[in-house]
């Protein structure tokens, strides 16, 4: 008998402002490619379990301080601490999705408006970090998100920051418009949740015309 050859997984990210879904999303998406007999794995960022999300995790209950630049090395150093696993998951035929990635780490801390720390500055840490071979954004409008219950009490949740993520989403996402499809979010989960899984079958099923996993640039 001829062994067919293993066929890699693919990097799905989904991104998105917040109460936009993504984990909601994220989970119907694993669950709907598990029944359709896909091998995958789901993890997000920040992962506050290791030692350096661990910082993450105080920082964001403002329970600690931390230098803008200094914290925003920790999301991206969050990243690299898994990107070998994201690799050997994905050559090993799984398929990954990710809840928030590279684009939510540059836009959040760029949004800070600190004179040294622009979107350019902030994307660098994250060049060479596994490239999505898609990377979904749900987009939400300030009213719909604020339908689906009011800030919570972490440090980025408030108008201000959220206004200028927002923009800022608009910028990078631009500039990386390649590997991305926007969702509008503002419909009903199972409505959302049909085309992302559309979206991602679609995806999955491109992966030999895509060739092995990129870096991101
Ligand atoms: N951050 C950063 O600064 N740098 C980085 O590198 C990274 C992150 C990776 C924590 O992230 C913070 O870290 C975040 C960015 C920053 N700061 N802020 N703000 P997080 O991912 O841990 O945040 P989260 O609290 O899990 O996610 P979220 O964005 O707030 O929510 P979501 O995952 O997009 O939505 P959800 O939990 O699936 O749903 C929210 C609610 O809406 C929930 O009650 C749902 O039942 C409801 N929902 C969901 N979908 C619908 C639809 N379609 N209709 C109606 N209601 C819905
Ligand atoms: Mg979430």
């Amino acid at each position: 008998l001829e062994s067919q050859p293993m066929r890699r997984g693919a990097l799905i990210i989904v991104e998105g402002l917040d109460r936009a879904g993504k984990s909601s999303q994220c989970e119907l998406l694993r669950d709907q490619l598990l029944t359709k007999g896909h091998a995958v794995e789901y993890i997000r960022f920040p992962d506050r379990t290791t030692p350096i999300g661990k910082l993450i995790d105080s920082y964001l209950r403002n329970a600690s301080h931390q230098d803008d630049h200094s914290i925003h090395l920790l999301f991206s150093a969050n990243r690299w601490e898994l990107a070998k696993h994201i690799q050997d998951t994905v050559a090993n035929g799984t398929t990954v999705i990710v809840d928030r990635y590279s684009y939510s780490g540059a836009v959040y801390s760029a949004a800070k408006a600190n004179p040294t720390l622009s979107l350019e500055w902030a994307w660098q840490p994250e060049v060479g970090l596994p490239r999505p071979d898609i990377c979904l954004f749900l987009s939400i409008s300030p009213e719909e998100a604020a339908k689906r219950g009011g800030f919570g009490a972490e440090r980025y949740e408030n108008e201000t920051m959220q206004s200028r993520v927002r923009q800022l989403f608009g910028t990078l996402l631009d500039r990386q418009r390649d590997d991305v499809c926007v969702i509008d979010a503002g419909r009903t989960v199972d409505e959302v949740s049909e085309e992302i899984v559309d979206v991602a079958v679609k995806c999955i099923s491109r992966l030999d015309a895509i060739g092995p996993l990129r870096a991101l640039g």
